[in-house]
């Protein structure tokens, strides 16, 4: 049992066991004609006391919150029973999205823009004593992500709907989400996210749906196949909040789910009085979907991730065979049927187990279980940093999911037998290629498998999907160029810009009208106002009165909204390069200490959390803190230098940021960020960006003009060069550079503590791996001229609407459209 030699031997069982027979439908009946819904306001009042016992005068302002919430949600299922009708009976190509992220963000203010129902809501608000602001503001948005690739999946998942795609979203419903960040003393504090605290008015759980989930135990080889004997199960419950298209009636949903203990209690121990262990068991299976994992440096060897990863796939497999079969299909059309995409590898355990649902549970050979799975899936990869490849040690693996450890050695014995049929005798390239690493504890790579199993392998942005190509996954790509593909990324303009920025949204459509929300290569439209006094008039009304909101939002005196807006928000990192930004702050604070004039007063706003574990990521935050302190309580340049971290950075926190910036700081070591998202939503928001030719950036820059984008610093093959000649940051350490360093060091900005900031100077000075010293000169003179641009308003507006007229490439309806085309081949409902 459990050996490679058994494994080597393994063969299709000759009697497939008999699949489950599960109750087909094959016609659904018809729905019947709803009633007439009440007004917004009279089902508020219902919703009230027929789902918040509470009378009207005595609720809170969660209450309130809940009671609009759960009215809108049943306008949203009205059409989402008609979409789940088409798609079950249309036998439709229907994507199935696996992501073990969704950073959806508020539900309320999004749902009522796709709805249209603004205007009635902010009215029947008012006849509670509210403002609709109030009630938005008190929902608690769902965390249950870390950064850009879980909003990038809900990006999707609204852009899905969109097109008329008929789609499903599986993830993980954590009951605590992304940490909260609190900074206090300047320094990160994490607390636990508690969003369901209040209730969450967005799901419906669905009682009839569970699945079982095996861990552990072994697997027993006979002639009637192969049977794995799991040693603990877990049962999964979907909880499926509705995801509704702009414009159009098509409601998908995202399936979260949770885990819950499969016996009630341990029988045994309970009858013999040990009701602690029988509880205790029950606890231990639910914690499986407690906490969402922050990004932390290393994911490896964490037990309870890779049992996340593992039992959402099942749950989701399981799921999408069990709506096949309803739908009156078979297991033989899955690969017709389902685009099944990896969001990244964190969902890659799907492979072995469509295998071993394939074979062992409905009895199908090898070949055929293999080709539906190359049917099916598709991988989306999201990063290049070596220590983010996702690897599993196999002891852990074997001794988790024994079955599907089999499965990986045997898809990877037929796998390299064909490389070394492509490439006889090259033994270095068959150990890389290998889905299983050597050396060391040996480990399962899961891009390898991912890569091996997909019909489609995609970057997030030209540049990343090239180097994707060229470096991790050369290989591959050399064994399979047509496999290999861009989709650059995309943001929904639903949210970005007519939910978080309604005033510019607003302005759009008195210049071009209505329409660019969903087709946002309209704004090219704009184009022919650029330079037209009138309009850039108004455009700068807007911003003004977005960065008044947000200085007012962050407190009276935060900052002044005429000073230039620089914001960079996203996770703290060093690649992200938070550090350059500030070196670059206190440079142009000792230059107005020198008597030298920087230009025009600026302020700037940092956002974003670094994972627990990710020590120096903390000190980044830290040294904001404390170069925003110091210069806060210097007289002489408090009035033109302000730097602000805000804390807690969400889609909400987001939302209010976008709209108010002028400056956006994409400024990571080039080759490093995928493609990075924030971009895209600084630049629909009018803000310009300082940037490196990295990620998306470089698409921005070619569809905006260089004469539209701050262009600074090495190129990747500048970059990697420099490493290869072997980089010294010394030789770049002088004139501001050197100053700037040498006050960190001196305790300027840590009320004299030297020691504080040391590790941080050191190794910048020392090794300074993201080449923040060798780019700092060049980030310095591309400030400059930010400034230069700054001064000459009317240049900076054309720019700003020419910024916004050219972004219409940036939506996640093009990105969609292009997966539907390149990668799933599913058309659209409608
Ligand atoms: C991000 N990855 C990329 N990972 O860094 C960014 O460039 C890109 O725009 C975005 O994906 C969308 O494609 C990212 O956010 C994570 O958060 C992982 C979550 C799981 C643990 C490891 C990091």
């Amino acid at each position: 049992m459990r050996t490679m030699r058994t494994i080597r031997t393994m063969r299709t069982p000759p009697t497939p066991p008999t699949p489950p027979t599960l109750p087909t439908l094959p016609t659904l009946p018809t729905l019947p004609t709803l009633p007439t819904l009440p007004t917004l306001a009279d089902d508020i009042l219902d919703k009230l006391t027929t789902e918040l016992a509470k009378f009207p005068g005595v609720e809170t302002k969660n209450d309130q919150y809940l009671a609009l919430a759960f009215a809108v949600r049943d306008r949203l299922l009205r059409r989402w029973a008609e979409s789940a009708k088409t798609i079950l009976t249309k036998q439709k190509r229907t994507v199935v999205y696996l992501s073990a992220e969704y950073l959806i963000g508020p539900q309320l203010g999004a749902n009522l823009l796709t709805l249209g129902l603004e205007v009635e809501a902010r009215a029947a608000a008012k006849t509670l004593g509210s403002t609709l602001e109030e009630l938005v503001e008190a929902e608690e948005e769902p965390g249950l992500g870390n950064g850009g690739l879980g909003r990038l999946a809900a990006c999707y998942m609204d852009s899905l709907a969109t097109l008329d795609l008929p789609a499903v979203g599986h993830g993980l419903r954590y009951e605590f989400g992304i940490f909260d960040q609190d900074i206090r003393d300047g320094w990160q504090v994490e607390r636990t996210d508690r969003w369901l605290r209040s209730g969450n008015p967005w799901e419906i759980r669905r009682y009839e749906i569970r699945h079982t989930v095996g861990f552990g135990g072994h697997t027993e080889h006979t002639a009637e196949g192969v049977r794995w004997i799991p040693e603990r199960f877990v049962e999964g419950v979907p909880y499926d909040t509705p995801v509704a298209g702009y414009g159009t009636q098509t409601t998908n949903f995202l399936r979260l789910w949770s885990a819950i203990a499969s016996e009630e209690l341990d029988l045994d121990a309970f009858q013999l009085g040990d009701y602690w262990r029988a509880v205790d068991a029950k606890i231990r299976s639910e914690n499986l979907t407690k906490v969402l994992y922050p990004n932390d440096s290393s994911p490896a060897g964490k037990q309870l991730r890779l049992e996340q990863q593992y039992f959402f796939v099942s749950c989701a497999l399981q799921d999408c065979i069990r709506l096949l079969l309803l739908g009156g299909m078979t297991v033989r059309q899955l690969g017709d049927i389902l685009a099944i995409q990896l969001n990244d590898t964190h969902p890659t355990l799907a492979i072995p187990e469509l295998m071993r649902l394939l074979m062992d549970i409905h009895g199908l050979g090898w070949d055929e279980a293999w080709k539906i799975t190359r049917q099916a899936f598709a991988y989306t990869n999201h990063t290049l940093l070596p220590e983010a490849l996702e690897t599993w040690p196999l002891p852990l693996v074997e001794r988790l999911l024994p079955r599907h450890l089999e499965l990986i050695f045997e898809i990877n014995r037929r796998f390299l037998d064909e490389v070394r049929a492509r490439f006889p005798g090259d033994d270095a390239r068959l150990a890389r290629m290998s889905l299983i690493g050597e050396g060391g504890t040996k480990q399962v790579r899961m891009a390898n498998l991912a890569t091996v199993a997909s019909h489609h392998i995609n970057g997030v942005a030209a540049l990343h999907s090239r180097l994707l190509r060229e470096t991790v996954l050369r290989d591959f790509a050399e064994m399979w160029p047509e496999r290999f593909t861009n989709v650059t990324n995309g943001v929904t303009p639903r949210r970005f810009v007519a939910l978080a920025n309604p005033k510019l949204g607003e302005l759009i459509t008195s210049a071009i009208g209505d329409g660019w929300q969903r087709d946002l290569d309209r704004l090219t439209g704009l184009e022919k106002f650029a330079n037209d006094a009138g309009f850039q008039a108004k455009w700068r009304a807007v911003k003004l009165a977005n960065k008044t909101t947000l200085a007012n939002h962050l407190g009276a005196g935060s900052f002044e909204p005429s000073a230039l807006l620089d914001a960079q928000c996203k996770r703290i990192h060093e690649y992200k390069r938070q550090h350059l930004n500030l070196l670059h702050a206190i440079a142009l604070w000792q230059r107005i200490g020198n008597g030298e004039d920087i230009g025009a007063p600026r302020t700037f706003v940092f956002a974003g959390k670094a994972a627990p574990a990710y020590w120096m990521a903390k000190l980044i935050i830290r040294l904001a803190a404390g170069i925003g302190e110091r210069l806060a309580a210097d007289p002489i340049t408090r009035d033109q230098l302000r730097v602000l971290f805000v804390p807690d950075f969400s889609v909400k926190v987001a939302q209010r940021i976008y709209p108010a910036a002028d400056l956006s700081e994409q400024i990571s070591t080039a080759g490093l960020e995928a493609s990075g998202t924030g971009n895209m939503k600084f630049m629909l928001n009018g803000a310009l960006t300082i940037g490196t030719l990295d990620g998306a950036n470089v698409e921005i820059r070619d569809a905006v003009g260089a004469d539209h984008f701050f262009l600074f610093g090495l190129t990747a093959e500048q970059v990697i060069a420099e490493k290869r000649d072997g980089y010294h940051p010394g030789r770049y350490i002088h004139g501001e550079l050197a100053n700037a360093l040498d006050l960190v060091a001196s305790g300027a900005f840590s009320r004299g503590d030297k020691a504080m900031f040391e590790p941080l100077v050191t190794d910048l000075r020392n090794r300074d791996p993201f080449l923040v010293c060798a780019d700092f000169e060049a980030y310095a003179a591309a400030q400059r001229a930010v400034v230069e641009l700054w001064k000459s308003p009317k240049q900076w507006l054309a720019s700003s609407i020419i910024n916004v007229a050219r972004s219409g490439r940036f939506s996640s309806d093009r990105s969609i459209a292009e997966y539907a085309k390149q990668i799933w081949n599913v058309a659209p409902l409608r």
